[in-house]
């Protein structure tokens, strides 16, 4: 761990709220249909539908970054679409998660191997800590840990660690749903998404609490506070009208493109828009 964190240290550089330029994807499993759920969804996944939908969602990131790399899927993975979980990466530098499930241990054994081809220093979290990126959320001023059924203290003292001050690391217990950004995401640097759930409130709660500042734009489906930036573009989920009238609002109020991707299929195994990629900046 020391030669690695020396490593690190000597590649870290904070340029975390520059626009990406790459972004790691992977295909979706052919057994996508016995990913995990919090809850079995009332209709079952649509298989073809799913692939459409993340397809299209691979399809629109190509348009709107330089470099695209798409891992092929594996079918032990069910979940492996979900690469967002695989890793974090701050600055110049990623660090591998210890996922949080047993069933999507070892999705981020290609994940690494891709980042290292890269030429980016890999770090690994040491058991037992246990961490899902969907947990981490990085508004370039904070590094806030969702303290959840998936990424545990000793991750959040480990990241702290490895980071040395250079960014606070701040826990925000999850209450609600599978990871910290099933409730909340950045819409830019000071703007921070919020679900208005009893969930969502606690962790603005807790935000305003140890790192004040932030605006919040709440929004009233719980799936729709999950949202990806790119560049100038927002993308949100469509199918949620009202919050889709507040995500308007703000976009024209930021001069944002706003885009929408109907990801119903993926939804039903608790995925979002963030946990499809992995941005390199
Ligand atoms: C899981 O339970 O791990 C997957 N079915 C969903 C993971 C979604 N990940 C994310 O939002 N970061």
């Amino acid at each position: 761990m020391k030669n690695k964190l020396f490593l690190f240290l000597v590649a870290f550089g904070f340029h975390l709220s520059a626009d990406p330029n790459i972004a790691i994807v992977r295909e979706l499993s052919s057994a996508f249909e016995d990913s995990l759920k919090l809850n079995p969804p009332p209709i079952p996944i649509d298989l073809s539908l799913a692939k459409e939908q993340h397809e299209r969602y691979i399809d629109l990131l190509k348009t709107l970054l330089p470099k695209v790399i798409c891992l092929d899927a594996d079918p032990k993975h069910p979940d492996c679409n979900f690469i967002e979980d695989t890793a974090i990466l701050i600055g110049d530098t990623a660090i591998i998660s210890r996922m949080g499930a047993i069933e999507r241990q070892g999705e981020e054994i290609p994940v690494a191997a891709t980042l290292e081809a890269l030429g980016i220093a890999v770090l690994r979290l040491q058991s037992p800590a246990s961490m899902d990126g969907g947990d981490i959320l990085n508004t370039a001023r904070h590094l806030f840990i969702g303290l959840s059924s998936r990424t545990n203290q000793i991750a959040l003292n480990e990241l702290q660690y490895i980071l040395d001050g250079k960014i606070e690391v701040i826990g925000i217990p999850v209450t609600e749903g599978l990871h910290l950004k099933s409730l909340i995401t950045c819409a830019d640097s000071e703007t921070l998404v919020i679900a208005d759930t009893p969930g969502g409130r606690a962790i603005q709660n807790a935000i305003e609490a140890a790192a004040p500042g932030y605006d919040f734009l709440a929004v009233p489906d719980p799936v729709a506070s999950n949202v990806l930036r790119i560049g100038s573009t927002l993308i949100v989920q469509a199918g949620f009208p009202e919050s889709e009238k507040i995500f308007k609002a703000f976009c024209e109020r930021k001069g944002l493109n706003l885009v929408q991707l109907d990801m119903s299929e993926l939804i039903k195994a608790d995925g979002a828009l963030t946990c499809g990629c992995l941005l390199l900046y």
